[in-house]
């Protein structure tokens, strides 16, 4: 098939997913294009079958804020053009389900066979999406989808909760590439930054307020209060970086906690990693969760949004309620502090990853085109 991906570039996490089920369908035999406003982050490598088309904004005097979605729609009415376009797969509504509507629109009969697929990944739907600003369009532009998909059942609910959706959304999981993501051997990594044999507690993410890094700060200062000899590794950045900073400065802990900012090898960091904390306000998934499960590193997370469909209490980790960082830190020390627990969670949750396997999925997408592209 010719296949057209639309995402965001971003080191976030629907450009991750898109860019790499990309990657996933040319490996079987599709033909790729990826439309974005710039190369997203792990499009890495040139490859013969993914072919990269850049958004271009021309900007003009009167353009305080150039038109985005016109120019991609524009972009999408040449690609359904002239690459025979099969599929066109947007992810993240905002604007990107609108552009494929008006793509389509302007092609009439000459689209008439192209699969508009939309993949709701979660502020497009939980913050921004139902915005008034935005909550009309999106909802219009969901319905106007051939397919609809979202990353989990609790962000299926929450759509139809949110929005007037007439439309079947078929719940399809983000998935893992098990090979990248396993545990390796990075022990002098581990020796540089714990010389005295100190467990390490990770957190990794884009550090928007959603994140509620604070939260991360207070967490692992209980566990230190708890007895346990750790270091905190916060990779990734964003704007509550400071934020997170003043609470390591005030809990007078900032010895004991590395920002490392923004990694593209994060299974590296994972790899020397002893308990991952992800304490989200809110969460449709949760990818850095089970990126950190697939390198057998139990998690300790909130029990909001989709999170407990990643994370299994008492079994790949644990969950507390919002904001609950005395819970958090009690289930960490527990799990730091008792090797057999350690071991048989660390051992649960790479299981688990495996049934989130990158091939698995990526069928799942495939034979949902056919399905699709069936009905139209
Ligand atoms: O979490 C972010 O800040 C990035 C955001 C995005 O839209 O890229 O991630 C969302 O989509 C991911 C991939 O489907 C999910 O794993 C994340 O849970 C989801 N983030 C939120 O719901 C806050």
């Amino acid at each position: 098939m010719n296949i057209g991906i639309v995402c965001y570039p971003t080191y976030g996490c629907s450009g991750v997913v898109a860019t790499e089920l990309a990657k996933g369908l040319a490996n079987k035999g599709h033909n790729l294009h990826i439309l974005s406003y710039s190369r997203p982050a792990r499009l890495d490598a040139f490859r013969t079958d993914i072919t990269f088309h850049e958004v271009d904004l021309s900007s003009y005097p009167l353009f305080e804020y150039p038109p985005y979605d016109l120019a991609l729609a524009n972009v999408m009415v040449n690609l359904i053009k002239h690459e025979k376009l099969d599929v066109l797969h947007v992810h993240y509504a905002i604007p990107h389900a609108t552009s494929a509507f008006l793509a389509k629109q302007i092609l009439g009969d000459l689209a008439k066979d192209v699969a508009i697929i939309t993949t709701l990944h979660g502020t497009d739907i939980t913050l921004i999406g139902s915005d008034p600003s935005y909550k009309d369009v999106v909802d219009f532009s969901i319905n106007q989808s051939d397919g609809v998909t979202a990353v989990s059942e609790y962000l299926k609910q929450e759509t139809y909760n949110k929005f007037d959706i007439k439309k079947d959304i078929r719940v399809i999981p983000n998935f893992i590439d098990l090979d990248r993501f396993q545990k390796s051997n990075k022990n002098h990594f581990k020796k540089a930054i714990c010389p005295e044999g100190e467990k390490v507690i990770t957190h990794v993410s884009n550090f928007r307020e959603v994140k509620r890094v604070p939260d991360v700060i207070s967490t692992f200062d209980q566990i230190l209060k708890n007895g346990v000899d750790a270091k905190l590794l916060m990779v990734g950045d964003g704007p509550d970086r400071q934020k997170a900073e003043n609470k390591c400065r005030e809990l007078k802990i900032c010895d004991k906690v590395r920002f490392l900012g923004k990694q593209e090898q994060v299974e590296e960091v994972l790899s020397i990693s002893d308990l991952f904390l992800i304490p989200s306000g809110s969460e449709t998934f949760g990818l850095a969760a089970l990126e950190a499960m697939s390198c057998g590193v139990p998690v300790v997370s909130s029990n909001i949004g989709g999170l407990p469909e990643v994370n299994t209490h008492g079994e790949t980790g644990y969950l507390c309620e919002l904001g609950d960082v005395e819970c958090m830190g009690r289930y960490s020390t527990e799990i730091l502090k008792d090797e057999k627990l350690h071991a048989r969670m660390s051992k649960a949750a790479r299981a688990r990853a495996k049934e989130f396997e990158m091939d698995l999925v990526v069928k799942v997408y495939e034979d949902y085109y056919e399905e699709i592209k069936s009905g139209l």
